[in-house]
Order: structure tokens, then sequence, then C-alpha cells
């Protein structure tokens, strides 16, 4: 118990240390969807609740938390080059030797409360589709990437997410569908791309988004997107748990209280008891 307040003392002191986010990491108002024909959520603001939390600093270890994010997709389809312009905000093939699974922490703050968001990227295991199950376990958010320029890409992205969605329960991931080189293409070909990637993202229950990691086109957008979504819904779950925790507390003291009663009366019981001496 006491461990466990140092922990959290120590952590709140990190949080307190950590320097301030940049302020194309604020987010203040409900970011918008790419398209609402492919979208989880059509809302243009916070959830009641989760705004109420937020301004009365009611959303318990949310500032505490790392969200899980995984990218997944065929091999070259531009997975590190979108990481990489959200992160680093460069474009370039060997900015990182990947060596490994390897993440990148993206720190946030939303609605006025801190948040982050941990990044993984695959380091080319996509080619031969052996990713470990770790890689997949714990994911709160599941991006699933595909080449606008490259259709059978496409079609390889319900692969990626079965084999995530089999490492989670089921349900618990938001899942995305990313066309990625978006500047390669553009006209009825493109069009033409977007309307089955749309048609896909329904299938999956995913929200589809186009990028370009080249020019930078909508990947904030796209990132600032997922990082609201992910933060609602850790602050959701914050307040049911806060709930849960009360309605156990409730129970605890009047289970506490029978126990005192049942130990009294069996007590009583024993004291008048007709064999005693
Ligand atoms: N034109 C264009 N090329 C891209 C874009 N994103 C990635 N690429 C190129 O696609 C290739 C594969 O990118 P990479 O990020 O390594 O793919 P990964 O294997 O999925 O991680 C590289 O040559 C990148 O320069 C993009 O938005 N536009
Ligand atoms: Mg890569």
């Amino acid at each position: 118990m006491l461990k466990r307040m140092v922990l959290v003392r120590m952590e709140s002191n990190l949080m307190v240390l950590a320097p301030p986010v940049g302020r194309d990491r604020i987010i203040s108002d409900f970011p918008k969807w790419y398209t609402p024909e492919a979208c989880l959520q059509l809302k243009d603001h916070f959830h009641r609740q989760v705004r109420a939390a937020c301004q009365e600093q009611r959303t318990g270890t949310v500032g505490l938390k790392v969200s899980k994010v995984v990218v997944l997709g065929d091999l070259y389809v531009g997975k590190t080059s979108l990481i990489n312009r959200f992160c680093k905000d460069v474009f370039d093939r060997d900015y990182k030797a990947t060596i490994g699974v390897d993440f990148e922490i993206e720190r946030f703050q939303i609605a006025g409360v801190p948040y982050s968001l941990q990044i993984w990227d695959t380091a080319g295991q996509e080619k031969f589709k052996c990713i470990a199950s770790a890689y997949y376990r714990g994911a709160q958010v599941i991006i699933t990437a595909f080449d606008l320029a490259d259709i059978q890409t496409l079609g390889h992205t319900r692969q990626w997410l079965a084999d995530a969605q089999r490492e989670n329960e089921s349900g618990s991931s938001f899942v995305f569908l990313v066309g990625t080189k978006k500047d390669l293409l553009s006209g009825p070909a493109c069009e033409r791309t977007e309307m089955d990637a749309v048609h896909l993202a329904n299938e999956m229950q995913a929200e589809y988004w186009s990028v370009s990691a080249k020019t930078g086109e909508n990947v904030k957008a796209f990132f600032t997107r997922v990082a609201a979504l992910a933060f609602e819904q850790s602050v959701l779950q914050e307040l049911e748990k806060g709930s849960c925790h009360a309605q156990i507390r409730a129970g605890a003291s009047i289970s506490i209280r029978r126990e005192e009663s049942s130990v009294a009366s069996q007590e009583g019981a024993s004291g008048s008891s007709p064999g005693c001496c």
C-alpha cells in the first residue's frame, strides 16, 4: 500500500517536472473525422461527462496513462514514414534504422489533462507475417495502413486486423484504416480507391483516413483524432471504475458491519452457551 502511494507520488512528480507539451499537441475541441461515411463517432464535442470530469479535475489516473497504439500493414506501405512525420516532423526513410519492435511516446494535453500515446512500429517482421503477439496485446488503438497507390495492400488489411484482434478483447480497441501516400494519387483514381477503402472500413467497423507522410497532409489531424478518441474512452473507463469502487466501498462497509455483528452475535451466543461453565 505504502509502496503504491510512493509510486503514484513519484509519477505525479514526474508529470509535474515534465516539460509542457507543444502547442500542436494541445487539444481543446473534439477533432473532426475525415469522412462521415466511415467514422467511429459523428459528434463534434467531448462527451458531457468527460467534459465535466476534466473541468472538475476528476479524471483519476488518466493523466498518468499511456495508451498503446499499434500500426500494422504490409511492408513498404509507409507505416514508419507516417509515424516519423507525426512524431519528428520528418520524411526520411533513413531517419530510424528499425531493429526489432520500436515505439514512440507522444504527449498531449487534452481538455486540460495530460495524456500520452505509445505508438508502436514494426521493424520489417511484417514481411514474414511473424509479428510477436506481445506487439498486438493491450492495444487501445489499431491502425491498419495500406498504400493508396497499391490496391493489393488494401485487401491485406483485413488479415492484419484479424491478427491484432485475436490478441485483444473483442470490441476493446478503436480501429482505423489509413490510406497512405495520398500525394501519389489524385482525381478519379484516388476517389475510386477511397470508395473501396470506405466500404472496407465499414465492414471492419473502422474509421477511414487518407494521409501523406511526404507532404504531411492530414497526418496531424489523424493522430489528433486518435488521441482524442482514446482519451475520451480512458476517461469514461476511469469514471466507471470510480463508480464501481464507490459501490465496492459501500458494499465492503456493509459486509464489515455484517461481519462485526455476526462476530458479536457469535460471541454473544458463546457467552450464553449453556455448555459454558
Ligand atoms: N510518395 C510517398 N512515398 C512515401 C510516403 N510514405 C512513405 N513513402 C515511401 O514508401 C517507402 C516505404 O516507406 P516505409 O515508411 O519504410 O514503409 P513501412 O515498411 O510500411 O514502414 C519509402 O520509400 C518511403 O519513402 C508518402 O506519403 N508519399
Ligand atoms: Mg517500417
